[in-house]
């Protein structure tokens, strides 16, 4: 791609551009030099310019603005062919129309049947089921240690929990699981080739297409199912549609809910005060759970969204075209919002619950109370099993995975007596 913003950039030419590293290990570096940038930082994106939003108050009023808008037509860059299908994170833009790329009535039309799927009280029926899953792969925990006594915590139970739950939610058969992880590991990794990433994505089209086309022939009471079907009287979606909207959750399901897993048992072995309050009941799990949504949150940074007209934050102008990151890892981190100690994991803070991980605004987090219903039992389920759970290695030899969005780490070796 011959995009000057990028030898600009490489030259050190770009003071005010801060350079977003595709293999960066010192994650909470990168998240403070964007906190410190101001509220809108000018980043490079593998030598596409963006902006990105790193404050709390900034964010909630962009996420509600209008102008700014999800389809990838309304960016400048991609109309005039600066960036194309070649650049490593056009899948997380470009991923077909669903309630994730589309704004206004439209989304709510995509929208309205998942979130109704999805509320805290809907949510009740399935808890016996992720609670089954959770004891499952606990046996499977123990039945993994090797002779040391260690064990991959990701590979063996943050990992495949999730996946389950939005399996058993979404329809997709267990036989089907290792193969969308090994996938989404691919596509998110910073390793792939892009004509690797683009196959894959091509054949995961065509895995979700002949779930899709397979639940209308046959409608079970999972919800592809639910989303086929027309609602009484109104428009059903497209089959185009329910291919997207199953993609984007089992994308999201999936891959998110392991980081506030697996951040909230690393949090709480570095703060064993802390892990003591809890497990002596001073607290509830909640606030382990909400503290490490603010703290270490899995999404590191949120592609994208581009403006329709200029639009003034500040001191600066996103003009007309302009595509926007929201770095929501920084935002967790925001002093004006959570005090002079945000950087501290205190699962006491008074503003545990006032973050805004899961964004805002009419794209929201649909899956927000489903990744709390499966943490609030895979945690206290995984100490009350090992209570004697301990990092097998020290702390700064966790390793993150090569991937740029995610807060994603390779693996996750814990000893369990
Ligand atoms: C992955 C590729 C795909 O087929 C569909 C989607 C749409 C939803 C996206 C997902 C993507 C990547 C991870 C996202 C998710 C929504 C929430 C999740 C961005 C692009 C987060 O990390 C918050």
């Amino acid at each position: 791609m011959n995009c000057p913003h990028a030898e600009a950039a490489q030259a050190g030419r770009n003071p005010g551009v801060i350079t977003i590293d595709p293999m960066v290990q010192d994650l909470d570096g990168e998240t403070v030099r964007l906190r410190d940038a101001g509220a809108l930082a000018r980043i490079d994106l593998l030598g596409v310019p963006a902006w990105t939003v790193t404050r709390h108050a900034e964010a909630r009023q962009l996420l509600v603005d209008p102008r700014l808008v999800k389809d990838i037509d309304a960016w400048g860059l991609w109309r005039s062919g600066v960036v194309t299908r070649a650049w490593p994170l056009i899948g997380m833009i470009d991923a077909g129309r669903s309630m994730f790329t589309v704004d206004g009535a439209e989304h709510r039309r995509l929208r309205t049947k998942t979130s109704q799927a999805l509320t805290p009280r809907r949510l009740e029926a399935i808890r016996p089921a992720i609670e089954k899953f959770t004891a499952e792969l606990l046996d499977a925990l123990d039945a993994a240690q090797g002779e040391d006594g260690v064990v991959d915590l990701k590979a063996v139970f943050a990992q495949p929990l999730p996946m389950k739950v939005v399996g058993m939610l979404m329809g997709v058969d267990e036989s089907q699981h290792a193969m969308l992880t090994r996938q989404y590991k691919a596509f998110f990794s910073m390793l792939t080739p892009q004509d690797e990433r683009l196959s894959l994505l091509a054949e995961l089209d065509v895995f979700y297409t002949d779930l899709v086309r397979e639940k209308t022939a046959r409608p079970t009471d999972d919800l592809t199912s639910a989303l086929i079907l027309a609602e009484e009287g109104g428009e059903p979606l497209t089959e185009e549609e329910v291919v997207g909207n199953l993609k984007a959750m089992v994308a999201a399901g999936h891959e998110t809910t392991i980081g506030l897993v697996l951040n909230a048992v690393r949090a709480l072995l570095a703060h064993p005060d802390q892990l003591r309050l809890v497990l002596d009941g001073e607290i509830g799990w909640d606030a382990v759970i909400e503290e490490t949504l603010r703290w270490d949150t899995p999404t590191t940074h949120l592609l994208m969204r581009f403006a329709t007209e200029d639009i003034a934050v500040g001191d600066e102008v996103i003009r007309k075209g302009e595509g926007v990151v929201i770095s929501y890892r920084a935002i967790g981190r925001d002093f004006e919002q959570h005090g002079p100690d945000a950087d501290a994991f205190d699962i006491t803070r008074p503003t545990r619950n006032r973050h805004m991980t899961f964004g805002h605004g009419p794209h929201i987090c649909p899956g927000a109370a489903l990744s709390r219903v499966e943490a609030g039992i895979a945690l206290p389920a995984l100490f009350a099993r090992f209570p004697g759970l301990r990092l097998a290695v020290p702390d700064e030899e966790i390793t993150r995975l090569p991937v740029m969005t995610q807060n994603d780490m390779a693996a996750f070796p814990v000893i369990l007596a």
